[in-house]
C-alpha cells in the first residue's frame, strides 16, 4: 500500500556533518513523502527504549552514548513499502561494508557512526512502535505530493 509509514532518523554524526539535507534529499528522490519531522535531543530513557532490542549486547552502552551525544533529526516517511524501501536506500548496518549508492555506503565509513536509522522491515510492527515512541499522532501531517501519480502507477 502507498500509505505505509516508517520511522527514520538522521543520527548525531549526520547532524554534525551537515548531512540532514542529503538524507532527506535521497528519500524525497525515491518518491517517499515526509509526514513528520522533529529536531531533538534524545535522552537516556528514550535511547534505552528505542534500542531496547540491543540491551545486554557488548555495544549497547556505546550505542546509547552515541545516540544521545548530540541532536538528531527524527522523521516519519510514507510511501509504498516504505519501511523496506528506506532500508534499501540506507544500505548495510556497517557503513564500511555498505554498497556504494546507498546512504551509508556513500557517506559513512564506520560501523557505529552510520548516519541513519530506519525501522527494521523484518521486525513486524517495528515501524509503528518507533513512530509512536517518537511522535504524537497530532505531529504527523496527512498530505500527498501532487506528483504521486507520476511516481506510482
Ligand atoms: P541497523 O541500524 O542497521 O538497524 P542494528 O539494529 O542491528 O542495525 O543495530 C543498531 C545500531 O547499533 C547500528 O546502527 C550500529 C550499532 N551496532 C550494531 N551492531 C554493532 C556491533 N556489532 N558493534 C558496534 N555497534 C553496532
Ligand atoms: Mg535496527
Amino acid at each position: 500500500h502507498h500509505d505505509e509509514r516508517t520511522f527514520v532518523m538522521a543520527k548525531p554524526d549526520a547532524v554534525q556533518r551537515g548531512q540532514i539535507g542529503e538524507i532527506v534529499s535521497r528519500l524525497e528522490g525515491k518518491g517517499l513523502t515526509m509526514v513528520g519531522g522533529k529536531f531533538m535531543q534524545i535522552d537516556e530513557e528514550l535511547a534505552h527504549e528505542h534500542y531496547g532490542e540491543h540491551e545486554g549486547k557488548p555495544f549497547f552502552e556505546g550505542l546509547v552514548d552515541f545516540i544521545t551525544s548530540g541532536p538528531v533529526f527524527a522523521m516519519v516517511w510514507e510511501g509504498a513499502d516504505a519501511t523496506r524501501q528506506v532500508r534499501r536506500l540506507m544500505g548495510a548496518t556497517d557503513a564500511q561494508e555498505a554498497q556504494p549508492g546507498t546512504i551509508r555506503g556513500d557517506l559513512g565509513n564506520d560501523l557505529g557512526h552510520n548516519l541513519i536509522h530506519g525501522s527494521d522491515h523484518e521486525d513486524e510492527g517495528a515501524n509503528e512502535r518507533e513512530i509512536e515512541l517518537f511522535f504524537d499522532e497530532s505531529e504527523l501531517v496527512d498530505w500527498e505530493h501532487d506528483t504521486a501519480t507520476w511516481v506510482y502507477e
